[in-house]
């Protein structure tokens, strides 16, 4: 890519947009991920936002169609068949009107709203208002639903009950509570995964046992709640699920002024304020970030990951939190061809080319680069999206990327890449 001219590639990540579409919703890219995916498409709505509102309003309605009945939005809405990918919907089994997995992905789906919302409004897509208002309560409903399914308890943090769920699948932060997940299934695995991508780049067999375990036991479970909440060997309250929950209910206040009631702005004003306390209490000065909690052994999450800066996006830091923050995030970057990693190459844990355990994904310093902007780092926020935008001109549309090469690794002509990109580049 790196002798098209700014034209041409912005031309080049529609083209993708486009070849991804299967009817109103996109692929996160072909054969690999065959189906509509949650935080793929909230990214993607972002993307088409810049130059086809109505486009970017049927990719958050589409999703929509999976919804279920108690608010969950889940993370793979399977609305064509396709064998290319496991475990299908067969696998879950969730029996959902439109076949469904059974978890949830990270609700960037609030903040892609308020977006297409205030690019319809822009552009005066006839019907705006309406289609805004069925989607804010949709997405008030799956809010509810995250507050009540994901934090019984009230501790202000939301939890996951899958590895899957965090969209983070094989990071370093599960390594020790997935360890006590046993590898033993009573669903045949057959990846399909790694025929379409080297499997040095995927996660290991071992991990694939112990996901495929616990979906399981979810599964035994009939998908519900309150059930699957008890029975969990695996729950973790995640910072960067829960900034991004935070963020996007401050991005639904936002649109609350105009589609709420008055119960409903209170509603979303207290989740808010509950989300923020939360992830306040998840600092830790002494590592200069924020970790999760492991809900069942009660310890600390302390592995180095991106999810450690997240909650960027939702808080307002300190000035002594804001300094180490931004010193932590220099020291990752040093001596990287591309940041942010996923994980830092001073972590034991870092493999660059390992999916979640050490690459850079455009959609993590998306969110990153947001994060520093709020908390006034403007100038680290420009060289994360210069960076970023800058490994896309040189390898492509990828999936994700090496740290210490640039190299462009995992599926490629990718959809949230291709929708990062356009968004950076501006
Ligand atoms: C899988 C589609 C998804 C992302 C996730 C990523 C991966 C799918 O791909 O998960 O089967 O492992 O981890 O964040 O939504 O791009």
């Amino acid at each position: 890519m790196n002798d098209m001219t700014r034209f041409d590639r912005d031309e080049a990540a529609r083209a993708i947009l486009a070849r991804n579409d299967r009817g109103g919703y996109t692929v996160p890219t072909d054969r690999l991920y065959p189906f509509q995916w949650n935080w793929d498409s909230a990214f993607v709505a972002i993307g088409f936002a810049l130059f086809d509102a109505d486009r970017a309003y049927r990719e958050l309605e589409r999703l929509v169609e999976g919804q279920w009945d108690d608010g969950m939005i889940p993370h793979i809405v399977f609305h064509a068949p396709s064998d290319t990918y496991f475990p299908g919907p067969e696998v879950w089994g969730t029996r959902h009107r439109i076949p469904t997995s059974g978890i949830t992905q990270p609700p960037v789906f609030g903040m892609a709203l308020r977006q297409v919302h205030e690019a319809a409004v822009k552009a005066g897509l006839p019907q705006a208002q309406e289609r805004t208002s069925a989607l804010f309560q949709a997405a008030l409903r799956s809010h509810r639903w995250w507050l009540r399914a994901r934090d019984p308890d009230s501790l202000g943090l939301v939890a996951i009950l899958h590895p899957w769920e965090s969209g983070s699948d094989n990071s370093p932060a599960w390594d020790v509570a997935l360890a006590r997940v046993p590898t033993t299934t009573t669903t045949t695995i057959r990846r399909k995964d790694t025929g379409h991508v080297d499997a040095a780049m995927r996660p290991r067999d071992e991990d694939y046992q112990r996901f495929i375990h616990l979906v399981d036991t979810y599964r035994d479970c009939g998908w519900d709640p309150q059930r699957q909440w008890a029975a969990a060997p695996f729950k973790i309250a995640d910072v960067q699920m829960t900034a991004i929950l935070a963020r996007a209910t401050a991005d639904l206040m936002h649109l609350a002024e105009t589609f709420g009631s008055a119960e409903e702005r209170t509603e979303l004003s207290d989740i808010h304020r509950r989300l923020l306390d939360g992830l306040a209490r998840r600092w830790r000065p002494e590592l200069s970030r924020f970790v999760s909690l492991d809900l069942i052994s009660g310890e600390d999450v302390d592995a180095p990951t991106q999810a450690c800066f997240m909650p960027l996006v939702a808080l307002r830091l300190d000035d002594v939190q804001r300094k180490a923050v931004t010193a932590e995030i220099e020291r990752w970057h040093q001596g990287l061809i591309v940041g942010l990693p996923t994980t830092p190459s001073f972590s034991p844990a870092f493999e660059p080319k390992r999916y979640w355990r050490g690459p850079v994904w455009a959609v993590v310093n998306w969110l990153i680069a947001d994060g520093l902007r709020l908390n006034g780092a403007e100038d680290l926020a420009r060289r994360i999206e210069q960076g970023t935008v800058g490994a896309i001109e040189r390898a492509g549309f990828c999936e994700y990327f090496d740290p210490t090469t640039g190299e462009g690794l995992g599926g490629d002509a990718f959809s949230w890449t291709a929708a990062a990109y356009m968004v950076l580049r501006r």
